[in-house]
């Protein structure tokens, strides 16, 4: 059998590299960002070798679940728009599941409360020094996917999200490996009830095997598309565009 450590060594990949690969919780602290972002091919490279991407995040007991689960970033999109969808209940609200698909999507909260949902207690890891456990309920985003019916050229999830930074607004990608990941689910609940606005409502992703930002909240589009470089500045997310975060933040 090959483990993922005598992989590493034979590929001759160094001890940074070999710490990367074995400590998420490390990734977590600002200091370590910036050290992880030149690494950020090698590890999704051997990532991809040793098959880590497939294996779970770990899940957690209820007893384990954090007190408060912290909102950060935005808390409450400032728009218009956002704020009429939020004052009647979320009802006018729609999903779009669109681009290179053969089946476009447009989903009201109630139908997507009725697809087949996930449980999850999970850590959340921000760069920003903090973590929290909560449980998470949503839908898996695989089984989305499947209903819209990807195109063969489809390579990479978008989340386009409510709320605005400057002149633009909130987004972030994925491949199509974190897509399908059992534990990849559009969430719509949190430790038992609604999501709150402060962490996402109605709908935000959960990506459990990366960092805090890659969860998009305020989840308005997903679409489906082959590469990155027309989305925004190129890099496939807001903080990835803006501050030169890493694309791939997790293990
Ligand atoms: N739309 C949107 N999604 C977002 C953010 C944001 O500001 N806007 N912040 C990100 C960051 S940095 C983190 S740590 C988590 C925070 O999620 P929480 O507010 O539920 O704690 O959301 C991520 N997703
Ligand atoms: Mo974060």
């Amino acid at each position: 059998m090959i483990t993922r450590r005598s992989l590493i060594g034979s590929l001759g990949v160094s001890a940074g590299g070999l710490l990367l690969s074995g400590c998420d919780r490390i990734a977590a602290t600002p200091a370590a960002r910036g050290f992880f972002e030149g690494s950020e091919t090698l590890t999704r490279d051997v990532s991809r070798l040793t098959g880590s991407r497939h294996a779970l995040a770990q899940e957690f007991s209820d007893a384990q679940i954090s007190a408060t689960f912290r909102s950060n970033g935005t808390s409450r999109p400032g728009n218009a728009d956002y704020a009429e969808l939020a004052a009647n209940g979320f009802r006018d609200y729609r999903l779009r599941v669109d681009g290179l698909v053969r089946r476009p999507l447009t989903l009201s909260m109630d139908q997507i409360h009725r697809l087949p949902r996930r449980t999850q207690t999970t850590r959340h890891d921000c760069v920003e020094g903090w973590s929290a456990i909560g449980k998470w309920t949503g839908t898996p985003l695989g089984g989305l996917l499947r209903d819209a019916d990807l195109m063969p050229a489809a390579r990479y999830v978008v989340f386009h999200c409510a709320d605005d930074y400057g002149s633009s607004k909130y987004y972030e990608s994925i491949d199509l490996l974190d897509a399908f990941h059992p534990q990849t689910i559009m969430a719509w609940g949190l430790n038992g009830h609604a999501l709150p606005i402060a962490n996402g409502a109605p709908l935000r992703l959960r990506v459990e095997r990366q960092l805090g930002y890659k969860h998009a909240k305020y989840v308005m589009r997903i679409e489906v598309v082959d590469s990155l470089l027309r989305i925004g500045a190129g890099k496939g997310g807001y903080w990835e565009d803006s501050n030169d975060y890493a694309w791939f933040a997790g293990i």
